[in-house]
Parts: C-alpha cells; structure tokens; sequence
C-alpha cells in the first residue's frame, strides 16, 4: 500500500514537471517575469545561479520594494542588495506612465536610477542600453524598485 502511494506520487511529479518543461520551451519571452510584475535576478540573462529553475530564482514585485535588502531571490539565499544583473517590466497596466518600474542605486529611491518602460528589460546591467544609460552603474548596485504609481 505505501509503494503503491508513494509510485503515484512520483507519477504525479513527473507529470507537473513535464508540464512545466512544455510550457517554458513553448514561449519565446526572454524572461520568465509573471504578468503584472517587475522582476530582478542575481546575474545576466534573466537568471539567478545555474541549474534547473533558475530563471524562477527572481525578487518580483507589483508595486515597490524600498530596500531590496529585506529580500532574498526566490529559492535561494542571495540577499536582493547590489546583486541584481537583470531586470524586466512584465507591468500590465493600462496606464504607460503607471506601468514604468524605476530601479535605484540606494534604498528608498535615493540616487541614479533607471526608468524602466511597460514591457522592456535590460538582460545585462553590466552593459549600457536603451534604458540604462551607463555601463556598470547599476549591475550590482540596485536596492530600491517601485512601480511609478508607488513612488
Ligand atoms: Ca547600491
């Protein structure tokens, strides 16, 4: 009778993995962000860490985080303050201005930042482009995030 539980579980398991397997080759979205939400990872290209899951390991948020130092990506230990290598908008309201994420350099918005419009990313903060303006400033550097209707 345990066996038999326990091969059902397993079953079970396997079944909600390949799902989950099926659905992130399924999309083409760089990043995994869940709607609604900006995101932040610990390293480039949308992850924190290696392994499987990785692109689940983020600190997200649906309207601000004034010291990333109270938060840790999911799943792991890695403290959110000056880590953070990526980041993506996955915002979904209507309003443009009130859908753009800001990410600061210090706690409680304080100094540069980077204005981060409806939908867009930066895959590498160690690099500048559209959104951020200058190579380095920011990877590794973030502690504050807010959506701009909570700043
Ligand atoms: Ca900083």
């Amino acid at each position: 009778m345990k066996r038999k539980i326990a091969s059902a579980m397993i079953g079970a398991l396997l079944l909600s993995g390949a799902g989950a397997a099926m659905a992130g080759s399924a999309s083409a979205a760089p990043h995994t962000c869940p709607s609604g939400n900006a995101c932040l990872w610990g390293d480039p290209s949308y992850k924190t860490g290696v392994g499987s899951g990785a692109t689940s390991r983020w600190i997200k948020f649906e309207r601000k985080i004034p010291n990333l130092a109270s938060f840790s990506y999911a799943g792991t230990s890695v403290n959110g303050a000056n880590t953070a290598s990526s980041i993506a908008n996955n915002g979904t309201a209507a309003d443009p201005e009130t859908a753009t994420a800001y990410f600061y350099v210090s706690p409680n918005k304080g100094g540069a930042s980077i204005r981060l419009p409806k939908g867009q990313v930066s895959g590498d903060l160690r690099k500048a482009s559209g959104y951020v303006p200058v190579a380095n400033q920011f990877n590794d550097n973030i502690e504050s995030a807010y959506f701009s209707a909570w700043r």
